[in-house]
């Protein structure tokens, strides 16, 4: 698969950018309700600051762009479709799968190679300068939105409005796999330290997005109106998945449908298709081409056996499995 890489310009545009955003919090007061974590020398983007805010780990790039306020604004609406998720666990995919029972193929919703940020921006950010996406604000209805946010910190209205939610898990091994190799790519973290560094980190909820037992119980308790579905599901019988998905926001689909919605979705189609494998993050300077692979890694179950001994394996599981 070919490479590109980030022209000088693009390079030049995205340090200014991190500059500026570190120059910002260093003039900026920090909250109180904002506690900053111990910098960790093995994330090689010294301009990353982890921060734990609301009981959810966010950064620098959060508090800057001035996430909470954007979230307080932020009002669903009854035709939103919102896919969550703990980052790693399968959110790109499902996401697809929802682009494609609303869409089709091509239609009101761009086409399929669009990245799928523009398609399907995340909530998480407001302007996003830095990644790219767009701003849910410029998006026709029925909007579909992506988020990483914790159920008790989505804004209000997505509770109250009717909008439908989505909640994919994984395999918490395969999870943290994800996570490490999601980290060691992206240009904004950089991380350079051992597996079990990492996966000793995200057990002590220091990663974006932690602490990941809180994140999966607090959905998994709002199963009654969160359609929940897992990774597994997805590898194991797409064609029931997408069936279930299409019920749940009611919109029928026909067998054919089915066929080709799972047939566009297989890791294959997903990894060519160069709006699901973010191919233009490279050319952003988000990702450093040829570096650490694409977005779409492996896509396996079961990847964890070569990271974690059985032993190291059944702790992990048995951590992530305790109510919190
Ligand atoms: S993110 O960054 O949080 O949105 O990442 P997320 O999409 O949740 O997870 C990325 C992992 O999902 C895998 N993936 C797939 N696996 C199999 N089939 C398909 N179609 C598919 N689409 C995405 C992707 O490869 C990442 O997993 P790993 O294990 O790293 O390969």
């Amino acid at each position: 698969m070919a490479t590109v890489s980030a022209t000088d310009e693009e390079t030049a545009r995205r340090e200014q950018h991190a500059k500026a955003m570190a120059a910002k919090l260093a003039q900026m007061k920090v909250p109180d309700d904002w506690k900053i974590l111990p910098a960790d020398p093995n994330y090689k983007n010294p301009l990353v600051r982890h921060f734990r805010h609301r009981g959810t780990v966010l950064t620098n790039y959060h508090l800057v762009n001035g996430c909470v306020e954007h979230w307080a604004r932020f009002q669903a609406r009854p035709t939103d479709i919102f896919v969550a998720s703990f980052p790693k666990s399968g959110t790109t995919w499902l996401q697809e799968i929802v682009w494609r029972i609303v869409h089709g193929e091509t239609g009101a919703g761009g086409k399929a190679d669009t990245p799928l940020e523009y398609r399907f921006p995340l909530l998480d950010m407001p302007s996003a300068v830095n990644m790219e996406m767009r701003s849910v604000h410029e998006m026709d209805d029925p909007r579909l939105i992506k988020t990483h946010l914790m159920y008790d910190l989505l804004p209000p209205s997505v509770h109250t409005s009717g909008a439908k939610v989505l909640y994919v898990t994984r395999d918490p091994r395969d999870v943290c796999v994800s996570y490490y190799h999601f980290s060691r790519m992206v240009n904004y973290e950089k991380y350079r330290g051992t597996f079990p560094e990492l996966r000793d980190r995200f057990v002590r909820g220091e990663v974006m997005h932690a602490p990941y037992r809180e994140h999966v119980q607090g959905y998994l308790r709002h199963s009654d109106t969160v359609l929940c579905v897992t990774y597994e599901q997805l590898h194991a019988d797409r064609a029931s998945v997408v069936r279930r998905v299409a019920a749940f926001l009611g919109r029928p689909v026909t067998d054919d449908q089915v066929e080709s919605i799972v047939r566009h979705t297989s890791f294959g189609a997903m990894k060519e298709n160069p709006g699901t494998n973010f191919r233009h993050w490279e050319k952003k300077g988000l990702v450093t081409a040829g570096q650490e692979g694409t977005f779409m890694r492996k896509g396996q179950v079961g990847d964890w056996r070569n990271y974690f001994t059985e032993e190291e394996g059944d702790a992990f599981l048995k951590w992530a499995n305790e109510p919190v």
